[in-house]
């Protein structure tokens, strides 16, 4: 098919796709031709607020100038490798993203799903090589309401019935206890237990964040049973909720951090799983790899990432933004707003279902010149660029007010 002469617009594009994409999401009908900072525009030159910021991978906004430049410079001199060859980028990576999380070593992957696979590998091998545990016969804990990433593995520990139905048979040494509940935790953990792994908030389930101290007695808990604590910061790490980590609300110090999204700046995918020696040392050669870990754009990009969370101006921006956030969710509880989470600048946002289903509430916004996406049911997810003013977030949460009570 040839291109057409003309540029075609939003509502011509969007009819475009139905024949030659896979339905597998039902976006809004916006077309973003171009974007800065935490604004998009769409193809006919609308603007809008983006409250989404990527599922939190636009931390920094978009084509952040500091994050473009380092791509730019690395696409003139070196953008793949493979590990077959070292490169002049990986190191430096490594070093400065081990010391921002306070960890010893780092596998470089490149997206969350992949992290989360290689963590459940590398427990599985931790499992077998140190701590013990017969052949074949580790088992991973994780919560009910998990959201992981979409490969089958990760399906397979999955509670959303629309993430796995339809794509089994699954991958069996998964045990599935009640998030925030300690005690149900205790009792899945046993002899066989390589690793709990959590989201130290849960973004798909709405931003459910845990009970104060529920973190610590994962840590306790895990330290006591001999296994390993996996935190999954793919959402909820790199200055979203106020901290470099999401764990350092409780100044908790798992063995295994698994980053995505925002390390790779909304430019490259980057991800990566940290932790200790210990643990990371149980992969030798040619036992694990990709194509594209650790490549020198991503690891140029994750780099200069770093940079910016080094110095700690975005997590003190989220944590300084985020009582403005939770007032202002606060003051519309009772006006169609009837529930909410929040931590930094994530919140979890329950409408009024009476009022409509997250994506009417999501499509309204966006006719006002907001975007943010629905979860379940009536809830929606608001996670602006770090980068956002308190100008700009007033503005939305009077946005939000609008399309409540109009
Ligand atoms: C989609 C959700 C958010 C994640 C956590 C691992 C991954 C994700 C905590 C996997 C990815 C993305 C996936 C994307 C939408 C988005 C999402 F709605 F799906 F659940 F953010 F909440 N751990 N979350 O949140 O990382 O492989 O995608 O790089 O699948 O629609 P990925």
């Amino acid at each position: 098919m040839t291109a057409p002469a003309r540029p075609r617009g939003s509502e011509e594009l969007i009819r475009a796709e139905e024949p030659v994409l896979a339905h597998n999401y039902h976006p809004l009908p916006v077309v973003v031709a171009r974007a800065e900072g935490c604004w998009v525009e769409d193809v006919e030159g609308r603007r809008y607020l983006d409250l989404l910021a990527g599922y939190s991978a636009l931390n920094f906004g978009h084509r952040h100038p500091a994050l473009v430049e380092a791509a730019h410079r690395q696409l003139d001199r070196l953008t793949l490798t493979s590990r077959a060859f070292h490169n002049d980028r990986l190191a430096g990576f490594a070093e400065r993203l081990a010391a921002l999380t306070g960890t010893d070593m780092v596998l470089p992957m490149n997206t969350g799903a992949e992290a989360v696979e290689s963590a459940v590998k590398v427990a599985r091998k931790w499992a077998y090589d140190v701590k013990g545990v017969p052949d074949g016969r580790a088992t991973i804990v994780v919560a009910a309401d998990n959201f992981h990433g979409r490969t089958t593995t990760i399906v397979s520990f999955s509670t959303d019935e629309t993430a796995r139905s339809g794509f089994g048979p699954f991958t069996p040494g998964f045990r599935i206890v009640p998030y925030n509940d300690l005690a149900a935790l205790e009792s899945a953990v046993d002899e066989t237990t390589a690793a709990v792994l959590i989201e130290p908030v849960q973004g798909e389930a709405g931003v459910i964040v845990p009970d104060d101290g529920y973190l610590t007695g994962v840590r306790e808990l895990t330290r006591r049973a001999g296994c390993l604590f996996v935190a999954d910061e793919i959402q909820s790490g790199l200055g979203r909720t106020g901290h470099t980590l999401a764990v350092e609300h409780e100044s908790v110090r798992p063995d295994v951090v698994l980053l995505g999204k925002a390390l790779g700046g909304g430019i490259v995918p980057v991800s990566a799983v940290v932790g200790r020696r210990e643990v990371l040392g149980v992969l030798h050669p040619g036992e694990h790899g990709s194509t594209f870990g650790g490549n020198p754009l991503a690891a140029a990009v994750g780099t200069a990432v770093v940079e910016l969370l080094e110095t700690g101006e975005y997590q003190r921006r989220a944590a300084e933004l985020a009582p403005v956030l939770r007032d202002g969710l606060r003051a519309l509880t009772g006006r169609g707003v009837v529930g909410f989470r929040s931590r930094g600048l994530w919140a979890g946002v329950d409408v009024d279902p009476a009022l409509g289903t997250g994506r009417e509430i999501s499509e309204r916004l966006m006719r006002e010149g907001v975007l943010v996406k629905d979860t379940h049911g009536s809830t929606i997810r608001l996670a602006p660029p770090l980068t956002i003013t308190r100008g700009e977030l007033e503005g939305a949460l009077g946005t939000l007010e609008k399309v409540l009570t109009a």
